[in-house]
């Protein structure tokens, strides 16, 4: 039997369960990309201003391609529960957000029909880093076949972009209000981003619908923040028994959470600050300080963990040679590359951050976070080396991670998931180790928009390369 409204009150007691009134509500946010980090993080906050006696709140999810989300939500009403998990313990609840699930390939009609609602006031994006399709940062990769295919007119939209004209353009027709647009994931200015490629596309494709969003929607940025874990059978073996009943939906996490969000929305929102979240006029700092000492000490743990033979990141961070690298990454290099906001302390943020990832309770794997590393490094590390470099100081832990990553891309053995898979592994056959640093990271080099390494980091950066693809292991 599958958890359900049907099912519900057989959950044993110690299950907390969405405390409102699930059908009257109407669906006020359309979300694109609803998967495990959305359920865990913003409809965990919506559930809880839900609880608290918001109203009208419910989410529209947006799966952009994949159908399993909706077979995982669909027969169980929408109800999915969220395990939190350290080495003291675990807890369970029922999280009753979500409406419906729309698979945007199949039904791009009732996805317009979403955004062109007139409940709907707030949309929000956690599609990951190569969904927004950047050639560079806030550059739309107009080369891109479904970029191409989505500015043709006569086509169903299958990029975020083209389903967003077209609701857009609706919803101008209709001359309903403007919308809040709020890019969830993990780019550097994220809802500035948003709003940058979006108007290039509408350019193109739809001019006065371009002129009404810049008239009539807002795009805050947001720093998000939760670990977790793509779900294992074994977890969700693990939960029928606790439960007694199927979850195919159920996510599992760490019990910490933050989200950090720029103070800007077109209309009315509800209250996410009930569950902790912070309105703040500039999210900059946070959002720095997370992608490039969080996220910056994750794909760091991950390239250098996975060549190290290593699986989980908790298993990682306990390596000592890891362990230190880490540590000078984020609080010799990351930490000095921005200026922190007054109520933050960094060496505190390193400290907690070393904590978390040590967390055994909920194996993290590395290949999770290796995957697309050419969309993940511009933000998580780049920033790092340009602005120190430019003051003349070396950042020897993230030349390593960075050469890690470079041997890493070659390696059959991890089957690397990368958009830019195919064109990394051109280079490596056409230019060899000594030419791919300079086809990356020399002067008209791949990643030129984000750091152009001087040339003493590029021989640096050979040396590394050639030390990982050797089969040696990295060492400090
Ligand atoms: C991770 C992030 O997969 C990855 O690249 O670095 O998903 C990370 O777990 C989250 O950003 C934490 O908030």
């Amino acid at each position: 039997m599958r958890l359900s409204p049907v099912s519900m009150p057989r959950l044993p007691a110690s299950i907390l369960r969405p405390g409102y009134d699930r059908a009257a509500q109407q669906c006020g946010i359309v979300h694109f990309g609803i998967g495990a980090f959305h359920r865990a993080h913003q409809a965990l906050y919506t559930d809880e201003a839900l609880a608290a006696g918001d109203r009208d709140w419910a989410i529209t999810g947006v799966s952009l391609r994949s159908e399993q989300v909706r077979e995982q939500l669909a027969p169980q009403a929408g109800l999915y529960t969220v395990t939190e998990s350290d080495s003291s313990g675990h807890t369970t609840r029922v999280v009753g957000a979500v409406r419906e699930v729309l698979v945007a390939t199949q039904e791009p009609a009732r996805v317009t029909a979403a955004l062109a609602a007139p409940e709907t006031r707030v949309v929000s994006i956690s599609i990951t880093e190569q969904g927004y399709w950047r050639a560079a940062d806030q550059v739309l990769d107009f080369t891109a076949a479904d970029i191409r295919h989505d500015l043709d007119p006569q086509q169903p939209p299958r990029t975020l972009y083209g389903l967003l004209a077209a609701g857009l353009r609706q919803r101008r027709r209709l001359a309903l209000p403007g919308l809040t647009l709020l890019s969830c994931d993990n780019l550097t200015g994220n809802g500035r981003q948003l709003q940058v490629l979006l108007e290039q596309f509408l350019e193109r494709h739809d001019g006065a619908t371009a002129r009404w969003l810049r008239n009539h929607c807002t795009f805050p940025s947001t720093m998000v923040d939760r670990i977790v874990p793509a779900t294992t059978p074994q977890d969700l073996a693990w939960l029928d028994g606790c439960l007694g009943v199927r979850d195919a939906a159920a996510v599992f996490t760490e019990p910490f959470r933050q989200w950090v969000i720029e103070d800007r929305f077109a209309g009315s929102r509800p209250r996410w600050e009930l569950g902790g979240a912070q309105w703040v006029q500039d999210t900059a700092p946070y959002e720095t300080a997370k992608l490039r000492m969080l996220n910056g000490a994750h794909s760091a743990l991950a390239y250098l963990g996975l060549l190290r033979g290593h699986e989980f990141v908790h298993q990682a961070i306990t390596d000592p040679l890891l362990r230190e690298l880490v540590n000078r990454l984020m609080r010799d290099e990351a930490a000095h590359s921005f200026a922190p906001a007054p109520d933050q302390s960094l060496p505190r943020y390193a400290a907690a951050l070393l904590l978390r990832f040590a967390n055994s309770a909920r194996p993290h794997s590395l290949k999770q976070i290796a995957m697309d590393g050419s969309q993940k490094i511009p933000q998580r590390w780049l920033p790092t080396l340009r602005i120190l470099g430019q003051s003349g100081v070396d950042c020897p832990a993230l030349l390593q991670a960075l050469g890690a990553w470079i041997a890493y891309v070659r390696a059959e053995r991890f089957a690397v998931a990368d958009p830019m898979g195919p064109e990394l592994a051109g280079l490596w056959r056409s230019c060899g180790i000594q030419g791919i640093v300079d086809a990356l990271f020399g002067p008209a080099g791949r990643f030129a928009h984000s750091w152009v390494a001087p040339p003493q980091a590029r021989a640096r950066l050979r040396a590394w390369v050639a030390e990982f693809s050797s089969g040696a292991q990295p060492a400090a």
